[in-house]
Order: C-alpha cells, then sequence, then structure tokens
C-alpha cells in the first residue's frame, strides 16, 4: 500500500508529465489535458470528445483555457469522489494493535 506522501507525489508527477508537452510547462492545454485523461485514467477510455471538451470548460475556472495545478487538484477531488464508491469496499482493514 503506498504511503499518502508517495500518493501525492505521483499525482504532482502525472500532472508535470503532460504538462510539460507543449506551451506552458505548468498547465495542462486541453490537448494535454485529453492525453492525461486518456492514458491515466480508466474512465477516460469511455469518454466522448464532446465530454471531454465540457469537463475541460468546467475545470478551467479563470476561463483561461488552460488547466493549472489547482484546476488540476479539483479534477482530482471529483475523481477521487466517484473511487470512493468503487474502491472503499476493497481497501484493508485498519491494523489492530
Ligand atoms: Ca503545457
Ligand atoms: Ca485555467
Amino acid at each position: 500500500m503506498a504511503s499518502l506522501d508517495q500518493a501525492i507525489g505521483a499525482l504532482v508527477c502525472v500532472f508535470h508529465k503532460y504538462s510539460g508537452k507543449e506551451g506552458d510547462k505548468n498547465t495542462l492545454s486541453k490537448g494535454e489535458l485529453k492525453e492525461l485523461i486518456q492514458k491515466e485514467l480508466s474512465l477516460g477510455a469511455k469518454l466522448q470528445e464532446a465530454e471531454i471538451q465540457k469537463l475541460m470548460a468546467d475545470l478551467d475556472r479563470n476561463k483561461d483555457q488552460e488547466v493549472n495545478f489547482q484546476e488540476y487538484v479539483t479534477f482530482l477531488a471529483a475523481v477521487a469522489m466517484v473511487y470512493h464508491d468503487a474502491f472503499a469496499g476493497s481497501c484493508p482493514p485498519p491494523a489492530n494493535k
């Protein structure tokens, strides 16, 4: 089981793995966001182009056509809510002391 530090570090690294591909190195363009969603999330492959466009519009709070790290964190929180229902039942039980 990954520590919370490792899990959060992975979230940061995934962002930068895609944000540095084109334009601003510290923000995700629409193309970068689309690639991140499709390659890093199992639900991504199921999303239609129109759904990705809508997601991008929802995430881009400051309307600069890019998703910055703060906007990405908002997205992760939403994904975590969805995944909670799928994963909570399979988490290991708390250790007894
Ligand atoms: Ca970029
Ligand atoms: Ca933005």
